[in-house]
């Protein structure tokens, strides 16, 4: 009889840091353990799955919306293979910022992983800079993440007031039942010490948050080899997505796709992508960039996410351009 894996939900609004919190924490994997990470994205590529590989754990993307609506069958294969595979000693949950963890919550404590999973504390990172925007405070993922978490934590502390953090404080303070523990961080620098506990596991329903889809079958997707440009579309919770998985040998310009990500129409922009100056990470959130370099990965991916809906051809074509300056700048 295996013991039930420790498991934590990294929670948060779209680009809050969930991401950077959990590479952070496999850095401080204790050495000897395995963890997995299973990680739900809203766009249809995936892009998070193929930045967390670098930190030596099991990883499992669910992409293409929030994994309690497309929940079911690809969740429930996704979380079995990748248990089966991993065994680890501890499995992380990176939701999409654009989901409904009550739902997942739901199904992680049901009967099907009752004796498989223990579900830990449920952290949930939040930007104090975004408690100013009404329409964040409104917004029932938003909402259904903060009465889901037993610890919430303030992100990206490095980027706000000071006056920020203390009416972060303030209304963290408010909330009701009151929360096990609140932190402020920056890069999503967490203690693993949080991970271990039991989750309150409150009533966290919000029904009127809630439109189930219909699973839909996965799509296959095509050999890269077959078809080297690759475009996916996604909508819903009131958010576009449009995402490329393109041949690893077509070669972007780096200046061109950096420019492209600060498209003011973009929510997020994220990319793994082969430039002329090699394989790099792009991340922009909040009109934020963040640039890394990376290993050479199986084919390039790009994700943009927005609030109004985007134009396919439009920005395939500046894709196109932007390969066409990395040609012309050799
Ligand atoms: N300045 C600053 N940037 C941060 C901090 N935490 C994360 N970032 C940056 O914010 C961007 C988004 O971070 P991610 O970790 O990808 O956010 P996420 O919540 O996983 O995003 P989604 O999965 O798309 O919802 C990246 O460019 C990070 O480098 C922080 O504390 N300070
Ligand atoms: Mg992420």
């Amino acid at each position: 009889m295996i013991s039930p894996i420790p498991t934590n939900l990294v929670l948060g609004f779209l680009g809050v840091g969930k991401t950077t919190a959990i590479l952070d924490l496999l850095k401080k994997k204790p050495d000897g353990e395995v963890w997995a990470v299973l990680v739900n994205e809203f766009g249809e590529v995936g892009i998070d799955g193929a930045i967390l590989e670098t930190e030596g754990a099991f990883v499992r993307e669910i992409p293409g919306g929030c994994m309690c609506c497309v929940a079911g069958l690809p969740m429930q294969i996704g979380l079995n293979q990748l248990i089966h595979k991993a065994r680890p000693d501890r499995l992380l949950i990176e939701p999409t910022g654009l989901g409904h963890p009550s739902q997942i919550i739901e199904s992680l404590t049901g009967e099907h992983y009752r004796d498989v999973l223990k579900l830990g504390p449920v952290l949930c990172l939040v930007d104090p800079r975004r408690l100013e925007e009404a329409r964040v405070l409104e917004n029932v993922q938003f909402q259904d993440q903060v009465a889901a978490a037993d610890i919430v934590v303030a992100n990206k502390t490095d980027l706000c007031e000071p006056g920020q953090v203390a009416r972060f404080d303030d209304w963290v303070g408010r909330l009701q039942p009151a929360k096990n523990a609140v932190f402020h961080t920056r890069q999503g620098r967490m203690d693993i010490a949080w991970l271990d506990g039991d989750a309150a596991l409150s009533e966290v329903g919000s029904p009127h948050a809630h439109h189930h889809h219909d699973p839909a079958e996965p799509t296959p997707v095509p050999d890269i080899r077959d078809e080297p440009w690759q475009r996916v579309s996604n909508q819903g919770q009131g958010h576009f997505s449009l995402g490329w998985r393109i041949h690893p040998e077509t070669v972007f310009s780096e200046t061109a796709l950096l420019a492209l990500s600060l498209d003011g129409r973009f929510a997020r922009f994220k990319a793994v992508v082969n430039t002329a100056e090699g394989w790099r990470t792009i991340n922009m959130a909040d009109g934020a960039l963040s640039v890394s370099e990376c290993e050479p990965r199986d084919l390039s991916r790009i994700e943009m996410i927005s609030e109004q809906a985007l134009d396919d051809a439009e920005l395939d074509a500046s894709l196109q351009e932007s390969i066409g300056q990395a040609e012309s700048s050799c």
